[in-house]
């Protein structure tokens, strides 16, 4: 009979855990100094410390150097004051510092589908904020597929970046204009969401994240604003529509309570003005009446500021992701599924065959 052996036993190599003193890295990366060296100083103290949570700050730091883009689109049906708000997000805190912005012109009518741009710097980080403006619908005898071209713009961002990224000598970093969010307006009726708003919702919030919001929301008094956003949360609910941010998608239990929360809160009730007005001193984004000036900013008179707040401080990055993971996902999926692969695109990146959106 063969002798038992006992395993080898190896010594365990010794990991000095990341001593309780040491603070969190901050500005430029730093080595541990040389064992040995007899010093107090800092190297010494990190012995053992990997550094994973630098993670935070190189990431930081990519993202001041390339910066990123953020698309917003507004839709809904004519005169609800799409463009004026538009005008609101720029004029407002969100580009204050980066405007050279003065259109005191009347805002006309929009006939097509156009975008307007500012890069916003902060704390030296780029945003990109691209807004695209639609042109109202609704006002047709026929409404049957009005939201078509709306579809058709969103599905061709999605089309231009998987091109891209399917390309052989693709972008470092592809130009993101797919649409992160889509702020749909619903008519101050305080009665119902219309037809045409259900249809609207029902096909494009699996291809977009649909935020939807109460348009002019001055024109209600309190209670039937109160009442109105609760009928329209009923009314999406029966009719199965999932506005952003969606149930399924929450993370975890921190992030349903605060999205719970946010879903209590919507459709957000907007006022939207490019001009301003002195008020107590101050100057103000605001709509001037016979009894006084509904301060834009001011969240005590509309929910704008909560919208953007919501839009750019809590859930952009959740927004972006979203749209990168579900919803050009889903499109990217069934379009390489339908056409067996993407047609190889020539050397001046077009597609050789035409594309079936
Ligand atoms: N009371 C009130 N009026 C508003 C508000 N926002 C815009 N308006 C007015 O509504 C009118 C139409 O505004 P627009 O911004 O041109 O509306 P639109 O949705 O872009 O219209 P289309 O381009 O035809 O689709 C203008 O006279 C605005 O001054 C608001 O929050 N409250
Ligand atoms: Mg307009």
């Amino acid at each position: 009979m063969s002798e038992i052996v006992p395993p080898e036993v190896r010594p365990k190599p010794v990991v000095p855990a990341k001593p309780s003193h040491v603070a969190p890295p901050s500005g430029a990366p730093f080595l541990p100094s040389p064992q040995g060296t007899g010093g107090e100083g800092r190297g010494s103290a990190l012995l053992g410390y990997i550094g994973i949570d630098t993670i935070i700050e190189q990431m930081r730091k990519k993202t001041m150097k390339t910066g990123f883009d953020f698309n917003i689109m507004v839709v809904g049906q004519s005169g609800l004051g799409k463009s004026t708000l538009v005008n609101t997000l720029f004029k407002s805190q969100v580009s204050r510092r980066s405007a050279s912005w003065s259109r005191d012109d009347k805002i006309p009518k929009t006939v097509e589908i156009k975008s307007v741009s500012h890069v916003i710097e902060e704390g030296g980080v780029k945003m990109k904020l691209t807004v695209v403006d639609t042109p109202g619908f609704g006002d047709q005898i026929n409404n049957d597929n009005c939201w078509a071209p709306i579809s058709k713009y969103i599905n061709e961002q999605y089309e231009k970046f998987l091109k891209e990224e399917v390309n052989i000598a693709r972008k470092k970093r592809i130009p993101d204009t797919r649409v992160h969010c889509c702020l749909y307006f619903i008519s101050p009726t305080g009665h119902s969401l219309r037809q045409l708003d259900i249809e609207f919702m029902k096909n494009l919030s699996r291809v977009v994240n649909i935020i939807p919001v109460i348009a002019k929301s001055d024109t209600l008094t309190l209670e039937e604003k109160i009442e109105f956003k609760q009928k329209v949360r009923k009314e999406l609910e029966v009719c199965g529509i999932e506005c952003y941010p969606q149930k399924e998608f929450d993370e975890d239990t921190e992030d349903k309570s605060d999205n719970d929360k946010i879903r209590e809160t919507m459709p957000f009730a907007v006022v939207g003005s490019d001009k301003e007005y002195q008020v107590n001193g101050k100057r103000v984004l605001g709509r001037k009446t016979a009894w006084g000036v509904v301060e834009v900013e001011n969240p005590n008179h509309c929910e704008f500021s909560l919208l953007r707040d919501f839009m750019i401080r809590s859930h952009l990055q959740d927004l972006k992701e979203v749209t990168h993971n579900i919803q050009y996902e889903t499109y990217r999926a069934r379009r390489l599924n339908d056409n067996g692969g993407l047609h190889p695109i020539n050397s001046s990146g077009h597609d050789t065959q035409e594309s079936n959106l």
